[in-house]
């Protein structure tokens, strides 16, 4: 037979799939669904090597679900909407449209290119006016529901894109693109309330028992929930003498309230904005704050720094007592109260701003058994609070007390005295969805002077973002066009002004899922199909979206239930997250990075291939640009088809670990396609033999896989599933060589091999299955189902009970003769162990069951 080639076979079977929309997926009510997803990509200009791992897992579990006959949605869209595309346009003159499309384009044929599974009729790209069009629409319905609030907040500033940045972006006090040190400025901004859901969307994480516990964790740290008290301090100036004013804090730990040596405010605070005013001193130390952005990683690690404002706090259990309140750099305006009260002893801030401002270090709480006479803190705070090792001291009634326990008795104790009350906070904060950018959905209001705020009517929706912009100012081209923000107030008919913010561009992908299952609907979404479709029953995508892309998306289903868009809280009910695929990488004694395909052995050392200079060997690292480890998939598939891309991207590494792209395993995946190729044809041809037995084995082992493979392609255990049919492979090559074996079975063995392997490489499987004669496609086949009469081993697993009570099992072969398992359980430790010297009376074996030893 000739050598298979895919560069024939593989646009011929994807021009068959198209043409028999074979993936276009229809409601239907008789059928059980299954909506496979993986994170729709940014089109950023070509797709990589991470894009071809996440979408072939995403095409073998939407294939093998529809081979086990489950109706089947897979579809693919774009997260078009971004910054890149504005760069695009501010660096090379390209409009941010143009530049997006083409890239869609490019990646749309890529994906064409791998044999993808999806149904392209549902395709749908956010930067579309059809598509954010009904985002603007929710968001007017979020604005009624009251999930929407216009506020003004301390945001980073980018002085250089002229942006409002997330502290994500934010990256040591600087812009992530431009470089520039951030500022903090105060501007008027919309928030989506996602803060209204924090509870829910902390206990409804139990329920996601198919994501994994680490994503679930970060989601759960994310949201932070904390319980704690919220009380207030009376205060006085130098002199002792008593102000009107109180300052209230957030702790959670109440407890320390002893080991308490200050207080301190946010920088923001409006108290430290107000002594400003008169204190020089201050508001110098207020801007150095704002210098360092919102970022909390940035705050954390900054020094911790103070200002003395010349009050004090009255410490409520220790008369006479008062505690110095400072502006520090490390308490932050948007949690809790802005205001805390120190403690050294038990927290590392708080001990290293108190070193530094020569404050008292009061230990309040020690292991148990400590003498408080002897316990103290050096450098490092004592923060063990759990369980039942610490008591509290130097702490007057508190003294001997659990941490629960103090903590109790002084939440009743402030309660009592009306100075404070329980209170549980959220880390999570209110989303800010602004961003003066133009390429995003513009946000669909109007700024009246009479009416203040007006949404657009949703007649007069979409709000299209226009076309003829310039990017030769800094700033939102959006301000600077000449007619676009100018409009009548829809309520009054006054001149108006237009909302030139866009939507942060996580709103797009936080509905797509949704829009999917009615992409041509009038309304957002068609709340029959979504009712069938939702939710997404297998959503696979990186881990770098473990919190935001997937809270927001969990936030979005419940304020689109709310406001009747959907019917629905959880969006994902299964989540993967795949492993990167890392490669190899090189570079010059100068540290110049080069490409693999540059560097060569010469007498066991690597030199470049065409300087002969020594190169140095990095590690095996993320694909990227910059250290030239990229692998293209186009050339991979251009070399070696795409069946050849998908199997080694699935093979031997499990696939939510970081799998090494090498050259070797692409050429061996390359050669197994041959080998399919030729077994296949060899069975077709195989006259056959008479030896029942040979046949008996070759079918065990056709059916073992068989039951193998499903159960693994069912659990995602990819890799596991192309050993067994690596295994099969080299069943089926034995018997034809042997030639004992009936042809049926042989037959029957290679056609379960074409239909496993069918998932991951689906173009040589329609090519086989041809080869073999087989009637009609395998895109239209069932997945064989394995007889459990040959997948049943002939192992069984016994019970081995002494003196009635189980001790230990054993697995033994099915039919082996009692005497010998009588044997073989009497010399086990478990059995010695339990009769505790006592001779054995009597062993009762009940086959396949139990061993109970008497004695
Ligand atoms: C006194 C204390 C003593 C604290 C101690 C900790 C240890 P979580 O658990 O994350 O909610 N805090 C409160 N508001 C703050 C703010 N705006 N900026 C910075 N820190 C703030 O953290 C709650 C603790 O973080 C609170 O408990 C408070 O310090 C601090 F041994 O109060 B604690
Ligand atoms: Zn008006």
């Amino acid at each position: 037979t000739e050598r298979y080639n895919p560069r024939d076979a593989e646009p011929r079977w994807q021009k068959h799939w198209t043409d028999n929309k074979s993936f276009e997926a229809k409601e239907d009510a008789s059928r059980p669904k299954y909506y496979v997803l993986e994170m729709f990509p940014y089109p950023s200009g070509r797709i990589h090597m991470g894009h071809v791992r996440n979408y072939t897992m995403g095409d073998v579990i939407a294939r093998f679900r529809r081979a086990l006959g489950y109706n089947v949605l897979h579809p693919m869209g774009w997260d078009a909407f971004g910054m890149p595309a504005e760069n695009a346009a501010i660096d090379r003159g390209i409009h941010p449209k143009s530049w997006t499309y083409d890239n869609i384009a490019t990646m749309k044929r890529q994906l064409q290119s791998m044999g993808l599974a999806l149904d392209w009729s549902r395709e749908i790209a956010t930067c579309d006016p059809s598509y954010y069009m009904h985002e603007q629409a929710m968001f007017i319905d979020f604005m009624k529901k009251g999930l929407v609030e216009r506020k003004v907040s301390m945001v980073n500033w980018d002085p250089v894109d002229h942006t409002v940045l997330a502290n994500e972006q934010v990256i040591d006090g600087r812009g992530w693109r431009s470089g520039a040190l951030v500022e903090k400025r105060e501007l008027a901004q919309w928030f989506l309330k996602i803060t209204a859901y924090s509870d829910e969307l902390l206990s409804a994480l139990n329920g996601l028992d198919k994501w994994p516990e680490k994503v679930r964790l970060m989601q759960k740290n994310w949201i932070g929930r904390s319980e704690g008290m919220r009380f207030s301090f009376a205060l006085e100036d130098e002199n002792g003498k008593a102000l009107d004013e109180r300052l209230t804090v957030y702790t959670t730990r109440h407890d320390t309230i002893f080991g308490a040596s200050f207080c301190a405010i946010s920088a923001d605070h409006e108290l430290a904005k107000r002594l400003s005013e008169s204190d020089a001193g201050l508001a110098a130390f207020r801007r150095e704050v704002a210098a360092l952005g919102t970022s909390e990683e940035t705050i954390e690690r900054a020094e911790k720094k103070g200002h003395a404002l010349g009050l004090y706090a009255r410490h409520p259990f220790r008369p006479g007592v008062r505690l110095p309140v400072y502006a520090a750099n490390f308490v932050l305006m948007g949690y809790g109260e802005g205001a805390i009260f120190g403690c050294p002893a038990h927290d590392q801030r708080d001990l290293d701003f108190a070193r530094k401002y020569g404050l008292p270090v009061i230990p309040v709480v020690a292991p148990k058994g400590t003498d408080p006479a002897t316990f103290e803190v050096g450098s490092e705070a004592f923060v063990e609070k759990e369980g039942d090792n610490t008591v509290l001291i130097n702490s007057d009634f508190l003294d001997g007390m659990s941490v629960p326990e103090a903590k109790e008795e002084i939440a009743t104790r402030m309660e009592k005295m009306g100075i404070g009350e329980r209170k549980v906070n959220f880390r999570l904060r209110d989303w800010g969805v602004s961003r003066q950018r133009y390429w995003g959905c513009p946000i669909p209001v109007i700024h009246c002077a009479a009416c203040g705020i007006v949404p657009v009517p949703k007649d007069q929706l979409p709000v299209t973002l226009p076309e003829d912009v310039t990017f030769d100012k800094p700033g939102n081209p959006l301000e600077h066009h000449p007619t676009w923000k100018h409009v009548d107030c829809p309520s009054c008919g006054k001149p108006a002004r237009r909302e030139t913010d866009t939507f942060d561009t996580f709103i797009d992908s936080s509905w797509y899922y949704a829009r999917f299952c009615s992409p041509h609907a009038a309304e957002p979404v068609d709340m029959g199909a979504a009712k069938y479709w939702m939710g997404v029953d297998q959503y696979i995508g990186g881990v770098e979206h473990a919190i935001l892309h997937l809270l927001y998306s969990r936030f979005y289903a419940r304020a689109m239930t709310a406001t009747d868009h959907l019917a629905i809280k959880e969006p994902f009910e299964s989540l993967f997250t795949q492993g990167m695929v890392i490669h190899e990488t090189f570079r010059t004694l100068n540290g110049e990075w080069v490409l693999p395909s540059d560097a060569v052995t010469k007498d066991g050392k690597w030199v470049h291939a065409q300087t002969g200079e020594p190169l140095e060997v990095g590690g095996v690292e993320k694909m990227s640009k910059s250290k030239k480890n990229v692998v293209d998939p186009d050339d991979i598939i251009a070399r070696f088809g795409a069946d050849t891309a998908r199997w080694f991207m699935l093979s031997d590494t499990p696939p939510e670990r970081d799998i090494e792209w090498t050259e070797a395993g692409a050429e061996g995946a390359w050669r197994f396609t041959q080998r399919i190729w030729r077994l296949v044809n060899d069975s077709a041809d195989y006259a056959g033999g008479s030896d029942p037995a040979a046949a008996l084995e070759l079918r065990r082992a056709a059916h073992k896989a068989l039951a193998a493979v499903t159960d693994d392609l069912s659990s995602l255990r990819f890799n596991r599933a192309i050993a067994r049919i690596y295994e099969l492979a080299n069943a089926l090559g034995a018997a034809l060589s042997a030639g004992k074996a009936d042809a049926a079975s042989v037959k029957e063995a290679a056609e379960f091999l074409v239909l496993m392997s069918a998932p991951m490489m689906p173009h040589l499987a329609e090519e086989c299955w041809q080869a073999m004669k087989r009637p009609g496609f395998v895109v239209d086949t069932a997945w064989p189902k394995a007889d459990p009469a040959l997948v049943a081993d002939d192992q069984v697993t016994i019970a081995v009970q002494v003196n009635g009570k189980r001790r230990d099992e054993i697995t033994v072969a099915k039919d082996m003769d009692p005497k010998a398992v009588e044997a073989l359980v009497l010399q086990l430790g478990s059995v010695a162990r339990a009769l505790e010297g006592r001779p054995v009376k009597k062993v009762i074996v009940v086959p396949g069951r139990i061993a109970n030893i008497v004695g």
